[in-house]
């Protein structure tokens, strides 16, 4: 029996809201076998919600992707979540520059919901000249599409577009830009771009906020369709309803707060 097989490179999220943990459960899903690289571990501390980054040494960021990577490993798809800082960037593209034919979903997380983090501008200069060109789709929400196009206040459709076409010049073969809660009105939009046609993807918003993980699901629900032979579109098309399912039975951790629950749809709590 031969397995599909995604490789997750990111950050764990102590939570488990988001990071690794959020992209292992999407995969195990999607009926996918998942491995993983460390990059980072993040912590939030309970009272501030000060958040701590830590990085893993290089060393054993280098022994994990030799493991993962490996040709008796024969991954379907490369999903990239946290990278954490421009060094352990720059180890993580070398290693993607010696992968041939293994799609890459890019998640650029370079701005965290949970804090005012945000990433430093060589770390996004390095996403745009050496990361984007590899990848397959990226998938930036409107914050991290504003840093990475040089737009600002996107607050439209409209800016979305443009956003997507200026990201889209890095080399990036598509970009889905996701509107998420912080776009106004009732609808949660997606703009999605493959260098020749903009598809606007359109999904009611939830009323609850369950949603810390979503961007990580829904990256991964990407890289899981792909896995599974679904062309970028249908597979985003398909993520975006994962999500949404993921959301509407999240699990409640504070008031009006909450971690999302991959396919909460089929399982009762
Ligand atoms: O959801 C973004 C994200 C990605 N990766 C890690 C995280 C988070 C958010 O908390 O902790 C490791």
């Amino acid at each position: 029996m031969s397995v599909t097989k995604v490789l997750t490179i990111a950050g764990s999220d102590s939570l488990s809201g988001g990071g690794l943990q959020a992209d292992l459960r999407t995969y195990k899903e999607y009926n996918i076998e998942g491995s993983n690289v460390l990059t980072c571990i993040v912590t939030v501390a309970p009272n501030t919600d000060e958040v701590t980054v830590l990085g893993v040494s290089l060393p054993t960021l280098k022994a994990q992707l030799r493991e993962c990577l490996s040709k008796e490993n024969e991954i379907d798809v490369i999903k990239i979540g946290m990278l954490a800082d421009i060094e352990i960037a720059k180890v993580v593209a070398n290693h993607l520059k010696k992968v041939k034919d293994i799609p890459i979903v890019l998640d650029p997380v370079l701005a965290l919901k949970e804090s005012g983090l945000t990433s430093s501008q060589d770390i996004i200069d390095f996403f745009n000249t050496e990361l984007m060109p590899l990848a397959t789709i990226t998938t930036p929400n409107l914050r991290e599409a504003e840093l990475l196009s040089g737009l600002v206040g996107i607050d439209s459709i409209e800016k979305m577009e443009e956003a997507a076409r200026i990201i889209h010049k890095t080399g990036v073969k598509n970009v889905v830009v996701k509107g998420g809660q912080r776009l106004k009105g009732e609808t949660a939009y997606d703009v999605l771009f493959d260098g020749t046609t903009v598809t606007i993807l359109e999904e009611k918003k939830l009323a609850n906020s369950y949603n810390n993980g979503a961007g990580c699901t829904f990256a991964s629900a990407i890289a899981s369709g792909i896995a599974t032979g679904l062309t970028v579109e249908e597979s985003v098309r398909k993520g975006k309803v994962f999500v949404f399912e993921s959301i509407e039975y999240g699990i409640p951790f504070l008031p009006g707060l909450g971690n999302v629950y991959q396919g909460g749809k089929n399982k009762s709590l």
